[in-house]
């Protein structure tokens, strides 16, 4: 069995998502999420010009040997753009290889360790009273964890919020508008929201924040451990990727849970966090952090220090992404929590899926290989608008951390 041809697809349907379709001298094709918000085209130049050439004439069954080869044979390693070009080569490989053997993805993986993946939503309000009104929202769905972002008082906008009544989107058309940001007002304000979450949605419901790594390791400490009273599933990128020692202060002083890594594209990323249990949850996503056979050694190493998966599914990661996490949630052992932002409406002209969510949990069926199509043509009919994540400034002008 050969690889014949592999394509890339750029579309726009509300958002940008790039996706690699890879056919096979047997008729039988995969789909790879190759979508990086905001850096698209790299992604897709690099598979188109660089990949995809040396993909054709492989036998995709061997996606160890493939995907060993895409990591090791450049000389320049990793980086987000290679490890996103990577996961899509890998998933693409492995729906193929579900599709051959006529069984669904989670069946490759170990089978079944559960059968509904708990998934978590996201509630974003301009105050605490809206965010608290949109997390009622969600738990009437049906939603058991919910993560809570709120504007700040005196900060003019804040990332995660949605700009007026729009559906949230994490990139806004064009180049990147600039936010604002304080973090002395935000650190007095958060804990008071989740008192006031905790008093109206009581201990049953999972909490959840995102600081979008804009704490130092102090004022990360300081965080967790005002938030300690309200039991937090987790608290979500406290420090900065890049300051993995930053952790050590904040777990002496804290016992609120830590999730990191949407931004990690490897193994390497985590070993100080995993080794020295700096953490307990991992977030790199399967779209960004090598594909399957990657992210399957993670959660193993992760596994062995009892810390657990929680994988980024933000709206900027494609259906095929979605539901290939589904699949691995439902089977590896150290599954923790997914996240789910439901893909606006439009999005399912151009792919068409296999999961639902019920009650709580994402539930995926038991189509052959990960159980998502594209129609090219729908795809065609919206084409790549360029759209940027925002830069955040502090209040006097000083470029920060996101
Ligand atoms: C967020 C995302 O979902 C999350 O946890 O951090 O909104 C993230 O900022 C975007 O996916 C960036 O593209
Ligand atoms: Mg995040």
């Amino acid at each position: 069995m050969k690889i014949s041809d592999a394509k890339v697809i750029i579309c726009s349907p509300g958002r940008n998502f790039v996706t690699l379709k890879v056919h096979t001298d047997e008729g039988v094709y995969g789909l790879g999420d190759a979508t990086l918000n905001g850096m698209e085209k790299p992604v897709a130049e690099y598979l188109e010009n660089y990949c995809v050439p040396s993909l054709i004439g492989m036998d995709p069954r061997n996606t160890e040997d493939i995907w060993n080869f895409f990591y090791k044979a450049p000389y320049w390693k990793r980086g987000s753009v290679a490890m996103t070009a990577l996961s899509a080569i890998d998933m693409a490989l492995w729906d193929i290889k579900g599709k051959m053997l006529n069984t669904p993805l989670y069946n490759l993986l170990g089978g079944k360790s559960r059968e509904g993946v708990l998934v978590y939503c996201h509630a974003n309000g301009h105050d605490t009273e809206e965010t608290l009104d949109k997390a009622a929202q969600m738990i009437e769905q049906g939603f058991r964890a919910v993560r809570l972002q709120s504007g700040i008082p005196g900060i003019e906008h804040t990332y995660g919020v949605p700009r007026g009544n729009k559906p949230y989107e994490p990139a806004e058309p064009g180049l990147p508008l600039t936010e604002y940001w304080d973090t002395s007002k935000y650190l007095n304000f958060i804990p008071s929201l989740f008192e006031k979450a905790r008093e109206a949605f009581g201990d049953d419901i999972h909490l959840l924040h995102d600081v979008h790594h804009r704490c130092t390791p102090i004022e990360a400490a300081r965080l967790a451990k005002e938030l300690e009273p309200f039991h937090l599933f987790w608290l979500e990128d406290p420090v900065s990727g890049e300051l993995q020692e930053g952790l050590r202060l904040l777990r002496s002083h804290s016992t609120t849970p830590v999730a990191i890594g949407e931004v990690f594209n490897s193994i390497y990323d985590y070993t100080t966090l995993i080794t020295e249990q700096l953490i307990d949850y991992i977030r790199m996503p399967l779209v960004h952090g090598g594909g399957i056979t990657h992210l399957l050694k993670v959660a193993a190493m992760a596994s062995v220090y009892h810390i657990q998966t929680g994988f980024h599914g933000a709206t900027d990661l494609s259906p095929v992404n979605l539901a290939a996490a589904v699949h691995f949630n439902k089977a590896v052992n150290n599954f923790g929590l997914q996240e789910y932002m439901p893909h606006q409406e439009i999005v399912n002209e151009v792919f068409s899926t296999s999961y639902n969510f019920e009650n709580g949990f994402l539930f995926i069926d038991d189509k052959p290989g990960i159980g998502v199509d594209l129609d090219e043509k729908k795809a065609a009919k919206y084409p790549y608008r360029m759209a940027s994540l925002p830069v955040n400034r502090k209040s006097d002008g000083t470029m920060f951390y996101w």
